[in-house]
């Protein structure tokens, strides 16, 4: 369109010029008819361009009504509540097992619809509800958080293991931190949903994010400050000091989890 604009005014500046040749007086009504031609070409691509906006943004409300209607939303809040029971059976049989607290706490979320249609926009995914339950995987999603590094391992182990679940993908943000520095071990599983009695449950992704106190430390002030930040400023200096500081709850995780070690071999070695 900018190429047009120039073109167009060049057109006229010289059809200007010559109109002031007596010989060559129709040049100007020829430059003149040019121009208004282009102006029309311009703002009818103006009109196809809103008649576009408004068709998205005709879809992106239809979108929000859907995901946020209690019939969407049902499925997913039933799925972060059979996790987070699981979570319970699981965490007092091993904090019984091991004389120790194994998970610390336990959050869950259904997205909200305006997440939702963001992360399907970032995407580029189709804006229907059909394409958001397939292609969102955290939709429900639930966030363990454990005392050390191996009860982290310990505790997807016995998830994968659950019969009622249906394995979907495992990222590894532990063993392969993300370029900010993100850690976290992702479990994407399919949950079975009992909306109604005596039919064969639905089955509804959920993302179970789990991780150590350390990492959640870091991973809750970088979402906040970092991650979901539309922020114009360079944040490179920034983010190259999350990047230590992930180092550093590296190095502190890898620790703690020698010095408990130590102290149940010190106490094995009194009893
Ligand atoms: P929110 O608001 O926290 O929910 P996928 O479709 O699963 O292949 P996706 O979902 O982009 O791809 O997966 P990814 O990158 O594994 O991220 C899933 C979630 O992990 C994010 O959800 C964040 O919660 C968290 N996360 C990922 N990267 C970072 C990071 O660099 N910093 C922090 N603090 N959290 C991170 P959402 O939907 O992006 O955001």
């Amino acid at each position: 369109m900018v190429i047009f604009i120039v073109l167009g005014r060049y057109i006229c500046i010289r059809c200007f010029y010559k109109a002031l040749i007596p010989e060559d007086v129709g040049s100007l009504s020829a430059g003149i008819k040019i121009w208004s031609g282009i102006v029309m070409v311009v703002n009818d691509s103006k009109e196809e361009k809103n008649e576009t906006d408004r068709q998205f943004d005709r879809e992106c409300a239809l979108f929000l009504a859907a995901v946020g209607s209690e019939s969407f939303r049902a499925p997913y809040e039933d799925a972060c509540r059979n996790i987070r029971e699981k979570l319970e059976q699981i965490n007092d049989e091993l904090s019984r097992r091991m004389g120790r607290k194994f998970i610390k706490s336990v959050d869950s979320r259904v997205k909200s619809p305006q997440s939702c249609l963001d992360k399907m926009v970032d995407k580029k995914y189709e804006i229907t509800k059909q394409a958001a339950r397939e292609r969102l995987n955290d939709i429900a999603g639930v966030r363990a958080v454990c005392f050390f590094l191996d009860d982290v391992y310990k505790l997807a182990d016995i998830l994968l293991g659950t019969p009622e679940y249906e394995f979907v993908k495992l990222k590894d943000y532990v063993k392969k931190p993300k370029a900010s520095g993100y850690q976290s071990l992702h479990l994407i599983l399919k949950v079975p949903s009992y909306q109604s009695a005596g039919r064969e449950p639905d089955y509804v992704k959920a993302e179970i994010q789990i991780r150590t106190q350390a990492m959640d430390f870091w991973s809750d002030i970088e979402h906040h400050f970092v991650y979901k930040e539309v922020n114009d400023n360079d944040l490179s200096e920034v983010e190259e000091e999350f990047l230590k500081c992930a180092k550093s709850v590296r190095k502190i995780d890898k620790q703690m989890l020698k010095i408990r070690k130590k102290i149940l071999r010190a106490k094995r070695a009194q009893a």
